[in-house]
């Protein structure tokens, strides 16, 4: 279903073909992961709602692949943590950012920036479209969240001083290693989830919020992350789940 979904993207247009095989690839460490939110993954995302609560600034960025499979959610999300909604894309056109405010529109947006002319900042020692974005949103922002990025854009947000964090379901991606706070988890279970959280904390105090922060440590989550995949497939194959082929 989520693949149909990402597959009508592209036929409506607002999807990149390029979004198909980012989906591929994500399917394959979802696998790895057995398609559920893991014991790090919801560390991460505990960590992020509470970075995005503390910021003074919060920006939720929205590819094609998002806008397929998670707008309702993003929009919800961006209302509880009092986020703007940009639309940033790799495989920039005009005609892809405005189907995917429409989109955003349609689920309830009430503004969504990055669209034409409103995206007339440069990120600097960018070279790929992602470089031009919204005075008013991912230039100005403290706290980005970037689900599905690219690996140069997300070392440029860290260089600007910018709290990135990524959603990535490869483990091992420079996005992920890049990022001050990697959710290795599909989009789909991610977003809804943060969105649960974000009801749950949002009335916590700053004290709160910021231990949840500073008890974070990225490098950490992601070594637990790879320990999970490890014992995970250790367990299966010793299980006997792997089928033994006749030599
Ligand atoms: O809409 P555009 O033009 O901005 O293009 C979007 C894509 C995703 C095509 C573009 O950003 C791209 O090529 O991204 P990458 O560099 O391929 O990175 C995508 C990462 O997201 C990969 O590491 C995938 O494993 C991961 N991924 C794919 N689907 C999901 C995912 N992570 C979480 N949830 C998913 N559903």
């Amino acid at each position: 279903m989520l693949r149909e979904r990402v597959v009508e993207g592209v036929r409506e247009g607002y999807v990149s073909m390029q979004g198909l095989i980012a989906h591929g690839r994500g399917e394959c460490f979802d696998y790895l992961i057995g398609e559920e939110t893991i014991p790090p993954a919801l560390n991460a995302e505990r960590a992020a709602v509470a970075a995005m609560l503390l910021a003074k600034h919060p920006v939720i960025s929205v590819n094609g692949n998002v806008a397929a499979l998670v707008p309702g959610e993003i929009i919800e999300l961006a209302k509880l943590v009092n986020a703007k909604i940009e639309v940033n894309l790799f495989y920039r056109t005009r005609e892809r950012e405005e189907l995917i405010a429409k989109v955003l529109r349609k689920y309830g947006a009430d503004e969504v920036l990055g669209v034409g002319d409103d995206a007339s900042c440069t990120i600097p020692e960018l070279f790929s479209e992602r470089r031009r974005v919204s005075c008013r949103g991912i230039y100005i922002t403290d706290v980005v969240l970037v689900p599905l990025e690219d690996g140069d854009r997300t070392e440029a947000l860290r260089r600007m001083g910018k709290v990135v964090i990524a959603i990535d379901l490869n483990p091992l991606s420079r996005t992920s290693r890049a990022a001050n706070i990697t959710i290795v988890d599909n989009v789909v279970r991610a977003i809804p989830n943060m969105v649960r959280l974000a009801r749950e904390m949002r009335n916590l105090g700053r004290d709160a919020l910021m231990k949840i922060l500073t008890d974070f440590n990225n490098d950490e989550n992601l070594g637990e992350t790879i320990r999970y995949i490890i014992g995970r497939l250790t367990k299966l194959m010793n299980e006997g789940v792997v089928i033994e082929f006749p030599k």
